[in-house]
């Protein structure tokens, strides 16, 4: 089975997983339930989740259920909750007192389907309810001060000192020059946060040193990093087929981006040099997974 194949394969794993952790839509408050579980189902790579699982595997591979293996079943509900939260964030974004955008994954996006204010209780409802799912893994292992730490790193990451703190610097600065300072700093939080809370966490599930999250934390950053020039270069390069979205949406929206402060070809470049520093730093842990290091290439490279 080749590379893409076996990517295919793993995302459709875990779209099995993140089902079964969805609500049912019963209820009052069905319509929101609806367009939470509609945003959810509409598709996207399962970059984070897959990442998780892969970082957990690397510290746990090869070791025995004796050296006291957590059930890896206690990564699934955390898997659903970064994604949960990923979803909610592109919910929000897509508003149209944000980037105000009508096609996301390939189709309509929330706001144009269920309605400005639906939306935007569609992504607060998502948010709270992943910190519900991540809870549920308390029920599944007996390391339950793993799942505490694993909370604390979902919250911050997401919050106004992570994910969110990220946005609010990219909104108040749309249609301003931002020096590259400044623009590392909103990368490093819109989009690196949750790359890092997703690493992270599996490193800390799989019971990883403090020296080892550490230096997951940093691998991710660069991750981070990478994938969002990567985004900022498919805006310009990519066909709205390809990525499911309009393209030239940062043009639209004045924004400046990697591409726009340092040209294109300097983009491509350093993605790939910062998926290698990020590959090297990966290199320097104990153990090893061929899969998570051909996933960090492949991110460098990817067309959507
Ligand atoms: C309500 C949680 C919440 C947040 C409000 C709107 C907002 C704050 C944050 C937006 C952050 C954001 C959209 C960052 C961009 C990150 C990014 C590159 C998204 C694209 O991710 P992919 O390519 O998308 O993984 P798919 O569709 O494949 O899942």
């Amino acid at each position: 089975m080749g590379a893409k194949d076996d990517r295919k394969r793993r995302t459709a794993e875990v779209n099995e997983v993140l089902e079964r952790f969805l609500p049912d839509e019963d209820g009052h408050q069905k319509t929101v339930l609806a367009a939470m579980n509609d945003s959810m189902r509409a598709g996207g790579k399962r970059v984070r989740p897959i990442l998780m699982q892969e970082t957990y595997r690397l510290f746990t591979m090869g070791k025995e259920q004796a050296d006291c293996l957590p059930d890896e079943s206690v990564i699934e509900p955390f898997m659903a909750a970064i994604e949960m939260i990923h979803t909610s964030s592109l919910i929000h974004d897509d508003l149209p007192c944000m980037d105000n955008d009508t096609l996301r994954r390939g189709r309509p996006t929330t706001w144009v389907k269920y309605g400005y204010d639906m939306a935007v209780l569609a992504g607060d409802a998502l948010l709270i309810y992943a910190v519900e799912t991540a809870a549920r893994a308390f029920e599944r292992t007996s390391y339950t001060d793993r799942v505490g730490r694993a909370i604390s790193i979902l919250a911050g990451k997401t919050g106004i000192f992570g994910m969110i703190g990220g946005q609010v610097v990219d909104v108040e600065l749309t249609g301003r020059p931002i020096p590259r300072e400044k623009l590392d700093f909103i990368y490093r939080l819109k989009t690196g946060a949750l790359l890092e809370a997703s690493m992270m966490i599996g490193a800390v599930l799989a019971g990883a040193t403090e020296e080892e999250i550490r230096a997951v934390e940093e691998i991710a950053s660069c991750v981070g990093l990478a994938f969002q020039i990567q985004d900022d270069i498919l805006d310009v390069t990519a066909t709205a087929q390809q990525l499911g979205k309009p393209v030239g949406s940062d043009e639209k929206n004045s924004k400046t981006t990697y591409v726009t402060l340092e040209g294109i070809e300097k983009a491509k470049a350093d993605v790939a040099a910062i998926s290698e520093r990020a590959i090297g730093l990966l290199h320097g842990l104990s153990g090893s997974n061929p899969f998570l290091e051909d996933l960090i290439r492949m991110l460098a490279t990817r067309e959507n």
